[in-house]
């Protein structure tokens, strides 16, 4: 007989045939997602709501992130990157030192550069257009994903300008997209408690509507394992899938497992990998407007990222290489993975890998060497 708690009371196989009938779910039945603890039925479900969308194809790119200072006004209490002047562990890259990155990114055959930082205390808005100029100009063929909602209304607030103005003017200058971080988790009560100096809810949607409404593509984050309860998450989600009905512009969304070490709320500890698979299968299902479910595996761990595609994630992100915000609170994972290394936890995954560039386009593989260029100073 199976155990009492595999039991479905939640109403698991009422949801089923609405998802099969391809019926848009409500916020009960995302409580209801979240209740059950029939992790391999939900699983199974968002298996199949994934394939639907798109079939047995998973994603990754060659990517480098650039985190180019930690320097931060702020201090969300769920951040380990955060430090002010003077602290240990405080950085800032030089022009140079960013620009050297980007070579060996470029070298290394990457597509693409996310970059993000803290609100740094004393840089002019200047800086962040010069910064792309800089990048863009030395390697037109990577695909600058740069800045979260967060950054772009600190940059609107230096500069005097709206956000649509400061969007613009880093279009311009080589912004190619807008990465989904800063959202946290989108309710009243977790920005109050958790971020409550940082912007909230509201302007963190504001500003992705205007970003798709100038065509800047963006992705969604959604940072769970802290405070949060699960009709937040569901709250969350369903934000994000109205915003995503009235612009399209939205190309993924990313589940960011808390990392807890070195934050102020380190004694709530670390949720395991059942709940990793947990969001993906919740927000695969609920987010039927979303092209792309993407499994982090930096916070996961490959392997729990390998099972996670087999339970409504279709995506990985990518080789990374060098990545701060999770590993100073304390994760464990490795920075780096090779491009091989991800199409086999791929394959091995009953799956078949694409190399994709930021917007999704299949690359092809393998892709062709790139020749080195010369180094390349800022000055
Ligand atoms: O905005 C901060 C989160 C985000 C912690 O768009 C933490 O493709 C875990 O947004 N533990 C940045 N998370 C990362 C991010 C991201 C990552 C990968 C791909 C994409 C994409 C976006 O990390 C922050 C914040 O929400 N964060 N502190 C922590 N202790
Ligand atoms: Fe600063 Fe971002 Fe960390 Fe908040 S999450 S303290 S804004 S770096």
């Amino acid at each position: 007989m199976a155990p009492e708690i595999l039991i479905d009371k939640s109403g698991l196989l009422e949801i089923r045939r609405r998802v099969e009938r391809e019926e848009r779910l409500t916020a009960e039945d995302g409580l209801a997602l979240y209740a059950t603890h029939d992790i391999a039925a939900l699983g199974e479900l968002a298996d199949f709501a994934n394939r639907r969308m798109n079939g047995l194809r998973v994603g990754y790119n060659v990517n480098r992130h650039i985190n180019y200072s930690n320097l931060c006004k702020l201090s969300c209490m769920f951040c380990a990157y955060a430090k002010k002047r003077g602290d240990e562990g405080g950085y800032e890259f030089s022009m140079d030192e960013i620009l050297e990155r980007a070579r060996e990114a470029y070298e290394a055959g990457a597509d693409e550069l996310h970059i993000v930082g803290g609100l740094h205390p004393d840089y002019p808005y200047a800086y962040y257009p010069e910064m792309l100029r800089a990048i863009k100009s030395r390697y037109p063929e990577l695909h600058l994903k740069g800045f979260t909602a967060v950054e772009i209304d600190y940059f609107a607030e230096l500069a005097g300008k709206s956000h649509e103005a400061v969007l613009e003017e880093l279009v311009e200058a080589g912004l190619g997209s807008l990465p989904g971080g800063g959202a946290e988790i989108l309710t009243d009560r977790v920005w109050k408690k958790l971020y409550r100096d940082k912007m909230g809810p509201d302007k963190w949607i504001d500003v992705h509507r205007r970003a798709h409404s100038i065509g800047v593509k963006s992705n969604a984050t959604m940072l769970h394992g802290h405070i949060e309860r699960d009709d937040e998450k569901v709250t969350h989600m369903l934000r994000i899938r109205e915003l995503q009905d009235e612009t399209h512009g939205f190309m993924t969304f990313i589940p960011l497992r808390f990392h807890p070490e070195n934050t102020n709320i380190a004694q709530l500890g670390i949720v395991h990998g059942v709940s990793s698979v947990r969001e993906i299968a919740v927000s695969r299902l609920l987010l039927d407007n979303m092209p792309h479910i993407k499994t982090y595996w930096i916070m996961t761990s490959l392997e729990v990222s390998q099972i996670c595609l087999t339970m409504g994630a279709d995506d990985m992100d990518g080789t990374v290489v060098e990545e701060k915000i999770t590993h100073m609170a304390g994760a464990t994972t490795p920075e780096n993975v090779s491009e091989a290394d991800l199409r086999r936890v791929i394959e091995g995954a009953g799956r078949i890998p694409y190399r994709r560039d930021t917007v999704y386009n299949e690359i092809p593989y393998p892709a062709p060497a790139r020749t080195p260029r010369p180094v390349a100073s800022a000055i």
